[in-house]
């Protein structure tokens, strides 16, 4: 198969709700050749009308990477047809097999186009909010290996922002919680996230550069969740909580 196709295909699991089996392996699909995958995926969605609104980390937290079997950092790309409002009821037969996570988000307030450094963060930061994120492999069983996880926008579906709060850079200790239904089901702390979330935003400018993509004024960047994810459920509301950034909220029918 060739690149195209196998977007196509990731795609088209994504279309029809419907899980495909992993492709990478079969046929001898590189990181890189999984991040070309994963461009020509989103070139489908823009070519739809979808519109970039951001960026996010994947496997930034032990947490992860245990429940997932996968050891590195992965990057997948966010689009305004992702975004989920706070307080909405979603349609669980939209997806294939969902799963929700807790998340901190970052706004970008500057043009990103070299690697930034921990203490430059201020200058290309402006705001941060609580998130949730919305995963959903395409892919049977929600098993890959790391080329198939990329070549599938790292299993990216959706996300809901909480309120913006001006950037504080010493979030490291922040309690973050998830609820289902009013019940704790995952709780860590932001240190989760490679010590300091902070430090997703340093890797993802790295990363950018790397690849020649420009991270733009008023994108989002997803830091990665600081614990596992749990399947949604239907009639079941999930929310986040962080300390001092509050909470976000939506639920699945
Ligand atoms: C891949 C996406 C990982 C995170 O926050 O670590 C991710 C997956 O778990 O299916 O979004
Ligand atoms: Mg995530």
């Amino acid at each position: 198969m060739t690149k195209k196709e196998i977007a196509e295909i990731l795609d088209g699991a994504a279309i029809t709700a419907q899980a495909v089996p992993q492709m990478a392996t079969a046929n001898g699909v590189s990181l890189k050749d999984a991040y070309d995958i994963q461009r020509e995926l989103i070139e489908l969605r823009i070519n739809r009308g979808e519109s970039i609104t951001g960026y996010k980390l994947g496997f930034t937290s032990k947490a992860k990477m245990l429940q997932m079997g996968v050891n590195d950092l992965i990057w997948g790309i966010l689009t305004d047809a992702m975004e989920v409002s706070p307080g909405s009821t979603a349609r669980l037969a939209q997806w294939i097999h969902p799963r929700v996570e807790p998340e901190i988000a970052f706004r970008v307030s500057e043009n990103i186009n070299g690697e930034i450094s921990l203490e430059e963060i201020p200058h290309y930061i402006d705001k941060m909010a609580v998130a949730l994120e919305i995963i959903d492999s395409r892919y049977e069983n929600f098993k890959f290996t790391l080329e198939d996880v990329v070549a599938d926008n790292c299993s990216s579906t959706g996300y809901v922002l909480g309120t913006w709060h001006d950037l504080n850079t010493n979030i490291s200790s922040l309690k973050i919680d998830l609820f289902e239904n009013n019940v704790l089901v995952e709780s860590a702390t932001a240190a989760a996230i490679l010590d300091n979330p902070l430090q997703s935003v340093v890797e993802l400018s790295r990363l950018m550069f790397e690849n020649s993509i420009q991270v733009k004024k008023g994108d989002v960047i997803l830091a990665g969740a600081a614990t596992a994810a749990i399947f949604l459920k239907p009639g079941c509301a999930y929310t986040t909580v962080v300390e001092g950034l509050g909470t976000v909220s939506f639920s699945v029918k």
